[in-house]
């Protein structure tokens, strides 16, 4: 059998993490798209000779032409430019959205089948963009933000209760930023839910409380400690993580921004909702039982969605 083919657009931080994760995990042959001449060609070069020392055959290839993507199994696209000095929200929202103008248009011609995941922030307003400039089915454009969110959520709670980061589970909804919603009521350490670990006396409810914020926080935690970049290596694996459920029809049940018909009461917006990722893509959105308050959280972050869809819509009307 022929081995898959990962097409990775924007080979930065991100890009050549995930180029890495996917040899290491023999997910298929990559090929590393970037604007910039030479450093998908390099980081391609030398992870072709990270392979005989770490065993695997995969091949990598350095690209500035979308034809090389061509008929690509997954695209994961992280493509953009961060947030700078003096630059406001817009500006960034402006830039990033030529950027999936051109992804999109890619995409569209050389590799139509493919399973795209989108990283690029804003992440729900640039997938929700994605989906529409590449035209590829709602069903095959996910963003890629809850496995990471969930994934912050999880590790925070697997300290506060000294336990391995494997049992505890966490569930985090909405759009990502500091409106995301992670549920308490539905994490649990080895099946137990935290509400009922803080009636036995394992931890507070404002020690919950303190972890919920830390990760609402998370991104903005790492960007202040690096000083120059955000997070790479979990978003990194996160995506991985995706792209195997698909690739191996694994049918894994995480959190992806979707595109909601109906689902929570919502039309034609991405947000970031429990779905099931299989061969066909998404093949099922789960819709939760909210509670009052969360139900109340969910659309605070679903409003800040919209925003940004509809500042959009401003620069691009056409979309
Ligand atoms: O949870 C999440 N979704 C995220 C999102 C978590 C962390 C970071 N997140 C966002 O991912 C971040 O805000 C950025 O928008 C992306 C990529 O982050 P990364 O750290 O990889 O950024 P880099 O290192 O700046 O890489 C971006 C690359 C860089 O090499 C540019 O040259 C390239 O994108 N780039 C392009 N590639 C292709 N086509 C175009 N037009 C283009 N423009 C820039």
């Amino acid at each position: 059998m022929a081995r898959n083919k990962i097409a990775l657009i924007g080979a930065g931080q991100i890009g050549g993490t995930l180029a890495l994760l996917a040899g290491l995990k023999d997910l298929g042959d990559v090929v590393l798209f970037d604007v910039v001449e030479g450093v998908p060609q390099g980081k391609a070069l030398d992870l072709a000779e990270l392979a005989p020392v770490a065993g695997f055959d995969a091949t990598f290839a350095g690209t500035n032409t979308y034809d090389a993507i061509g008929g690509a199994d997954v695209v994961i696209v992280t493509a953009g430019v961060p947030r700078k000095p003096g630059m406001s929200r817009d500006d960034l929202l402006a830039i990033n959205l030529k950027v999936m103008e051109q992804v999109g248009a890619g995409i569209r011609k050389y590799a139509p089948e493919a399973f795209v995941i989108c990283i690029t922030n804003p992440l729900d307003a640039m997938v929700w963009a994605l989906q529409r400039t590449s035209g590829l089915p709602a069903m095959k454009v996910v963003g890629m933000a809850g496995v990471l969110d969930s994934a912050r959520f999880r590790y925070f709670l697997a300290d506060e209760f000294g336990v391995s980061v494997e049992d505890v589970t966490a569930f985090v909804l909405g759009g990502h930023g500091d409106t995301m919603v992670p549920l308490v009521r539905y994490s649990t350490v080895g099946g137990i839910p935290v509400p009922d670990l803080i009636r036995m006396g394992w931890t507070s409810a404002e020690r919950i409380a303190a972890i919920v914020e830390r990760t609402r926080n998370g991104g903005a935690e790492i960007v202040n400690l690096l000083k120059s970049g955000s997070a790479f290596y979990a978003p990194a694996a996160s995506a991985i993580a995706m792209a195997e459920s698909y690739l191996k029809d694994k049918k894994r049940l995480l959190p992806a921004a979707v595109r909601l018909d109906g689902a929570y009461g919502l039309r034609d917006i991405y947000v970031g909702v429990p779905v099931v990722i299989g061969a066909r893509g998404v093949e099922r959105i789960v819709e939760v039982d909210l509670d009052p308050a969360e139900r109340a959280m969910f659309e605070k972050s679903v409003a800040s969605v919209e925003g940004l869809v509809e500042a959009c819509l401003k620069i691009a009307p056409d979309l």
